[in-house]
């Protein structure tokens, strides 16, 4: 890390095994199945005065309970882990074995907002919700948001090319990231720290480092392109009978509601039921609802009357249709927080009532519940089987939850999952990306091809494979 990084160093746990042990309860059996690779460096005290000679005393922390609470940790070849805000699903930001975190919690500063063409450049470690803060105080917002908001850093977004609740209006964090600071593993600061909305001067190396999970760089700053805040937002939480209405009703909004639409995420009664149990301060708008199916869907547009007939008149003639079977448009702010809170609690929900697991999953929208269904029937009583997600997208977040993890169970979803979603071109990590957990997995949803071709980018910016070990790519390529 060089001297622009002004973020902390984690020394991991000095015993394997105790890293391991966090790791399995975290993360399944994923971590279990990697032997530490013997060719890393083992941390010494020349290495610690050295960060404390560049991030000076406070940077460097090697106490274990406060390294523990980081849900764990540049001689010749220390592996290292960039860590954001490690909210992320994959275990990507934790170590395996003795790695040494590098935290970027320290580089939040703000560098500038252009406010004439909605510019934010700020460090990596600035947290997602002080930006959409300071956005929205100038008029615009930024172009994704997720239940995560906040804890993770932009840059930890930028890593896990995050989707999240805005995707279906403002797209892929490839479209709005304008440029990247990034410092690669041999220590060279790669400034593409650009501005420009266009710019086709050879290859666009920025779009390596998004979504690569911290093992190709370290993100150290960031450009973003924000949208302008619009005056009129509303939203609506709607009941379906069937998945089929839910997905008819989507490309409805699609075609209705057209340029106004901001939102359709989608979610089973079970999710609903374990909303109204464990997410605080929340209830269910439609109270008296045998319903399956539930859609939140958002409008956001430059017109508060047009706006609000446009999305009423779409709803009655949704109901009139039979697609939709209930349904309330929130009357003011705290009635839209609280469909919101609904759907992102869900997340934090799952993980309070026993073992999860985790699957985010892109399936074409027709055959997107057929899994869910499939995993019921598979499962029996022994778990339940939530459905929901960013249906606007495609995107399934199918979470078993089970009262604890065990081989059995792991063995009646795993691989029928991961084969079952590829049979349908589908992708096995559709946001969240692979981290450690998903890793061996790349095969089904990329070709041998493909895959080579990463390990082959991964060889070139990182010979010594000391960025993230054991993430993103199977062991047996690199
Ligand atoms: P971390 O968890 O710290 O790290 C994630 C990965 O990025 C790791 O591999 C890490 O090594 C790497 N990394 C982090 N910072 C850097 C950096 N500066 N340079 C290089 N590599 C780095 N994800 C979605 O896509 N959509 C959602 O809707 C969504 N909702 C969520 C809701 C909840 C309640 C939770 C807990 C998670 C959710 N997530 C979602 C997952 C997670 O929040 C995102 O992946 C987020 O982008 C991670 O950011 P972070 O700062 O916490 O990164
Ligand atoms: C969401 O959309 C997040 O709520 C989290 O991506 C999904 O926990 C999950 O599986
Ligand atoms: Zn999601």
């Amino acid at each position: 890390c060089g001297p622009t990084t002004s973020g902390g160093i984690y020394e991991g746990q000095s015993s394997a095994n105790k890293a391991c042990e966090v790791q399995k309860r975290t993360f399944g059996s994923a971590a279990t199945h990697i032997q530490r690779n013997p060719a890393y460096s083992e941390l010494n005290s020349d290495d610690v005065s050295y960060f404390k000679s560049v991030l000076g005393e406070n940077g460097v922390v090697q106490d274990e309970d406060r390294v523990m609470s980081c849900k764990c940790r540049l001689d010749g070849r220390l592996a290292v882990v960039p860590q954001g805000g490690n909210t992320g699903l994959v275990g990507g930001s934790v170590p395996v074995y003795d790695e040494v975190i590098v935290g970027l919690a320290g580089m939040d500063k703000i560098i500038s907002f252009d406010n004439v063409n909605g510019i934010l450049t700020s460090e990596a470690g600035c947290v997602l919700e002080n930006l959409s803060k300071l956005v929205e105080n100038e008029g615009f917002i930024m172009p994704l948001d997720l239940g995560a908001k906040g804890s993770c850093h932009i840059g930890g977004n930028i890593s896990t090319n995050a989707g999240g609740l805005r995707f279906i209006r403002y797209g892929s964090l490839h479209g709005s990231v304008l440029g990247l600071e990034v410092v690669l593993a041999d220590g060279t600061i790669l400034d593409m720290l650009t501005t420009l909305r266009k710019d086709n001067t050879g290859y666009d190396l920025k779009h390596l480092f998004i979504g690569s999970e911290g093992s190709l760089g370290v993100v150290t700053k960031i450009s973003v392109l924000t949208p302008a805040k619009l005056p009129s937002t509303n939203v609506a939480f709607l009941s379906c009978n069937d998945y089929k209405s839910c997905q008819k009703l989507l490309l409805a909004a699609r075609r209705s509601l057209g340029e106004i639409l901001s939102a359709f995420e989608f979610m089973d009664h079970h999710c609903i039921d374990l909303a109204m149990r464990h997410v605080e301060g929340v209830h269910n708008p439609l109270p008296a609802s045998p319903y399956k199916f539930y859609v939140l869907i958002e409008t956001t547009g430059s017109d508060e009357s047009y706006d609000k007939t446009k999305l009423e008149a779409f709803l009655l003639r949704s109901m009139e249709d039979g697609l939709v079977a209930d349904g309330v448009i929130a009357q003011d702010i705290s009635q839209a927080t609280n469909f919101w809170q609904i759907r992102e609690g869900i997340s934090e929900a799952s993980v309070k009532v026993g073992a999860v697991y985790k699957y985010d999953l892109s399936i074409p929208v027709e055959k997107l519940y057929d899994i869910v269904e499939e995993m019921r029937c598979r499962l029996g009583d022994s778990a339940e089987v939530l459905g929901y997600g960013h249906l606007g997208d495609g995107n399934l977040h199918l979470n078993i939850v089970s009262s604890k993890y065990d081989d059995n169970t792991l063995g009646r979803i795993e691989p029928f999952v991961y084969e079952w979603t590829s049979a349908q071109r589908g992708s096995i990590s559709a946001e969240h990306g692979l981290g450690l957990m998903k890793a061996e997995k790349i095969h089904y949803s990329k070709s041998p091809e493909a895959v080579q071709l990463m390990a082959s980018i991964k060889k070139l910016l990182d010979p010594n494979s000391i960025l993230n070990p054991y993430k993103v790519l199977p062991q047996s390529v690199l």
